[in-house]
């Protein structure tokens, strides 16, 4: 059985998405796209040759009978509104982070995927998927490096657009640290304090950068995260969790290392696009192989959804107060307590 994606959001991750399901993986086929940019959604059916009908918008597109799961791909605050719809219309979900941007959005889709009775969305976590955090995970669950202690992470952009605002280095970056780093340890969070160091001068006027995110969990496990989103030399994920019997660390990107020029040296990545590739695969393989073979998206939840933007949320109101901001979820509803095979 082939699952017929329509894709609302035709842009940078739209459009890579569009080629995994398309030339990569198997069992996928995009029948229908739209985007606000309605060239865009053109562009991407002529760029890619897709047999697929361009929609005026996610509402006409999620009343296509041929749709059979939306990958919601357009930007943060349009997520709430097209996952909704498509939980009213009964298709399948695979959307981009975050996936709304306010944990009351969250909470209305956790709500509506209860109240239709099984599980249809799937949130882009992928670093739940990528094998050097699995690793970590095994490490740390094996007690190799026994109890963890400390985690510290470094998130590096080399540059951002005038339009990347102070909070988005929570709620556009840090939140996958947030996603992943949690599920790392098996822990949920309590506090969260946010710092920010001499501004770079490659920062643009209104936008502090770089910002330093402490996050303790209930365990009392503390987490420094470095955000940096011009840092200029490469697109650099690090994490480095610190245990009572040793410390294990997130593999480098593998590259080449090279001699030459009185140097010896590796290459850096500069795009996120790079980095993750193998997850990003994994992860949209995983939503059609879970979804043909029970009935349900098997990664990470709407339930992982709303914990990252309740965190969010709180470390954007610290980054105004400079205060630690308690961080309060409400009870994990037993829909989303049903262990899955790969993730969670
Ligand atoms: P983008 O700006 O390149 O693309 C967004 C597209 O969505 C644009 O073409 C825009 O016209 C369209 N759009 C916006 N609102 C829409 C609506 N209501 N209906 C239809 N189309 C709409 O953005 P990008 O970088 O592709 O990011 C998209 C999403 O993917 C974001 O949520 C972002 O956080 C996420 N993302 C995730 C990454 C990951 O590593 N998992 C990496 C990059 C982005
Ligand atoms: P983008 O700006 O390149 O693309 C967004 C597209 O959505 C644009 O084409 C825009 O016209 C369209 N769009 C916006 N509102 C729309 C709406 N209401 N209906 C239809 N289309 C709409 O952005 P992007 O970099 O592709 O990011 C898109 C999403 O992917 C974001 O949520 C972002 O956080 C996420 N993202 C995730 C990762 C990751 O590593 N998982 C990486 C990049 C982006
Ligand atoms: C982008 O949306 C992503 O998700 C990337 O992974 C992240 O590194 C970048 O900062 C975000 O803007």
């Amino acid at each position: 059985m082939t699952l017929r994606f329509g894709v609302i959001g035709t842009g940078a991750i739209g459009r890579e998405h569009i080629k995994r399901i398309s030339n990569k993986l198997a069992g996928g086929k995009i029948v229908a796209v739209t985007d606000v940019n309605q060239a865009s959604a053109q562009d991407a059916v002529k760029s890619f040759e897709l047999d697929a009908v361009v929609y005026p918008n996610d509402l006409a597109l999620l009343a296509a009978d041929n749709v059979d799961a939306v990958l919601v791909t357009s930007w943060g605050p349009a997520h709430e509104a097209s996952v909704l719809a498509a939980i009213e219309a009964g298709k399948f979900v695979f959307v981009e982070k975050p996936l709304a941007t306010t944990a009351e959005g969250c909470m209305r889709i956790v709500e509506a995927e209860m109240k239709h009775g099984k599980r249809l969305v799937q949130v882009g976590f992928m670093r739940r998927y990528d094998s050097g955090y699995v690793q970590l995970k095994e490490a740390i669950k094996n007690n190799f490096i026994g109890e963890p202690l400390m985690i510290r992470a470094a998130h590096r952009n080399p540059e951002v657009g005038e339009n990347y605002t102070t909070d988005m280095a929570i709620h556009d970056t840090l939140i996958h640290e947030i996603d992943v780093l949690h599920w790392l340890v098996n822990d949920d969070y309590q506090t969260v304090q946010v710092a920010y160091p001499k501004k770079s001068k490659h920062a643009h006027e209104n936008l502090k950068d770089p910002q330093i995110v402490t996050l303790e969990t209930k365990g009392g496990i503390v987490i420094t995260a470095e955000i940096n989103v011009n840092c200029k030399y490469g697109y650099d994920i690090q994490c480095e969790v610190i245990g009572e019997e040793g410390i294990v660390s997130l593999p480098e990107f593998q590259s080449i290392s090279f001699r030459k020029n009185a140097m010896f040296g590796t290459h850096v990545l500069m795009d996120w696009k790079d980095r993750f590739i193998d997850a990003y695969d994994k992860e949209l393989q995983d939503f059609m192989d879970s979804i043909k073979k029970t009935g349900e998206p098997n990664g990470p939840t709407s339930w992982d959804g709303y914990i990252a933007q309740v965190t969010a949320d709180a470390a954007i109101k610290a980054q105004d107060s400079g205060e630690k901001e308690t961080i309060t979820l409400q009870e994990k509803p037993v829909f989303y307590s049903k262990p899955t095979e790969a993730v969670n």
